[in-house]
């Protein structure tokens, strides 16, 4: 099985999830931006994104379906089916997390990847942080009186905690005390760690914080 994957970006949700399952994979890491459109790399994912996830003949370039696809063919224990009762709540906050992983993209694309200034919109930046603090309210209700999204530890955990830590750079979580010990509990966990940018590589988020931009 083979990963692509680029430090901090969408595909630490699949690196995470095969550290949790334990299971022997090859990681190619790229560096975020050009690299990926190269034609090499676009015969495995046509839109130049990670992850993608090779397993013999299977090509998976989507993070949901990645969680998806590992979970039941080698960690049924993290994943659910419609015979559980929790299946409609694991593909409802499955998904959730590409509602929160939309504007997390918007605001990177706004503070980072448009490097000069006149490419920005202030009032762009400003609509999307709004945009995401709905999102992380929803979440906050979610987890009152709860450790992890469903009744324990689980795929979707991966999706939802990697939103989070990039969402942590555009907005404090502080605001969110359910949140914040989520995320505390998910940081702790060792596939977590190992699947943060080692140090001294290429990252995306140079800096802790995006303050909104007034142009
Ligand atoms: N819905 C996809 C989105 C994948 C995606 O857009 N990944 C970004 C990194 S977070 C990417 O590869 N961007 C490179 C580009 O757009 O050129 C998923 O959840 O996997």
């Amino acid at each position: 099985m083979i990963l692509h994957h680029c430090h901090q970006a969408r595909s630490m949700r699949s690196l995470w999830l095969l550290f949790e399952i334990n299971v022997p994979f090859e990681l190619v890491v790229h560096e975020f931006g050009a690299e990926l459109h190269q034609p090499e790399y676009l015969r495995h994912s046509g839109a130049g994104r990670v992850p993608c996830l090779i397993d013999g003949d299977v090509v998976l370039s989507e993070s949901g379906a990645i969680t998806e696809y590992l979970c039941a063919k080698y960690a049924p224990e993290l994943g659910r089916d419609a015979n559980d009762a929790d299946w409609p709540d694991w593909l409802q906050y499955l998904h959730f997390a590409e509602t929160m992983g939309a504007h997390v993209a918007t605001l990177t694309q706004q503070h980072i990847v448009l490097f000069k200034d006149e490419m920005r919109s202030p009032v762009l930046m400003k609509i999307e942080r709004k945009r995401l603090e709905l999102v992380l309210s929803v979440l906050e209700q979610r987890l009152a009186g709860r450790d992890f999204i469903l009744g324990g530890f689980s795929g979707i955990d991966t999706n939802i905690g990697y939103g989070l830590y990039v969402a942590q750079h555009f907005t404090p979580l502080t605001a969110y005390p359910n949140i914040l010990a989520y995320f505390k509990r998910l940081q702790m966990r060792p596939a977590f760690v190992k699947a943060l940018p080692p140090q001294g590589t290429a990252i995306i988020y140079k800096q802790d914080f995006y303050e909104v931009w007034d142009g």
